[in-house]
């Protein structure tokens, strides 16, 4: 089988990029890693959108076939490759896991989106203005949430196994950033994704994607 993914440094395919690493350190089984340059426009060619027609990061090629959407993503890393354990296989547990990550990917990562690009929804600099104004009040909402998880984490956000959640974490807190969020206001989140940094799979994934956590500057 022969896995390559479609990833942009810093962006949401961290997420997938940490579970194939995992995947890796847990069985062996590498993939092909493809950087996409989202500043050069590398997602609106044509090839590129044949992979995924909305023009998005992350795509997993599974033997020339692709699949979009991180959580079909990640539900097919982890069954593809059970010995990782990167998801629980009880019923109830696993579904309770893909509600949190659905609602990192559906809720908390568009509400950053509205911060970081008003102008994919508005016009007038008014309306942007607002936009991000009413997404940053919103996703401070949302990382009190994941900082809430982070303080019951044993000791990662789903148990015992480091997973995408972990990766998310990440993700979300690192973006936190660039919306004027400090991230020293979510201390179990903060030193939470600190862990998660050190765990050797992330630390793979964050030197290929040469990402570092500290976005944030302070208003002079
Ligand atoms: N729901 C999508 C979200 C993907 C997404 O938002 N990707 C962003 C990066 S974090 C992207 O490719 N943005 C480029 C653009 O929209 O121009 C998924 O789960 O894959």
């Amino acid at each position: 089988m022969t896995v390559e993914l479609y990833f942009a440094p810093g962006a949401c395919s961290f997420v997938p990029h940490v579970g194939l690493e995992i995947v890796k350190a847990a069985t062996g089984r590498d993939f092909t890693p493809k950087l996409v340059k989202l500043h050069k426009g590398e997602h609106q060619t044509p090839e590129y959108k044949a992979l995924n027609p909305d023009a998005q990061v992350p795509v997993v090629v599974v033997d020339g076939k692709p699949l979009t959407q991180i959580v079909a993503i990640c539900d097919w890393i982890d069954r593809a490759n059970p010995e990782a354990k990167l998801l629980p296989t009880d019923a109830w547990a696993r579904a309770q896991a893909l509600s949190k990550l659905a609602w990192m990917n559906n809720t908390a990562h568009p509400t950053f989106t509205h911060t970081f690009m008003p102008q994919k929804f508005a016009e007038s600099e008014a309306a942007r203005a607002e936009i991000k104004s009413t997404a940053v009040a919103g996703f401070r909402k949302h990382l009190k949430r994941v900082d809430e998880w982070a303080a019951g984490a044993k000791p990662w956000l789903l148990g015992d196994t480091l997973s995408f959640h972990d990766a998310y974490a990440f993700t979300l807190l690192r973006w936190a950033g660039y919306a004027g969020i400090d991230p020293s206001g979510y201390p179990k989140l903060l030193a939470h994704v600190e862990r998660v940094m050190a765990a050797p799979p992330v630390a793979a994934a964050i030197e290929r994607e040469r990402v570092k956590l500290d976005t944030y500057k302070a208003a002079a």
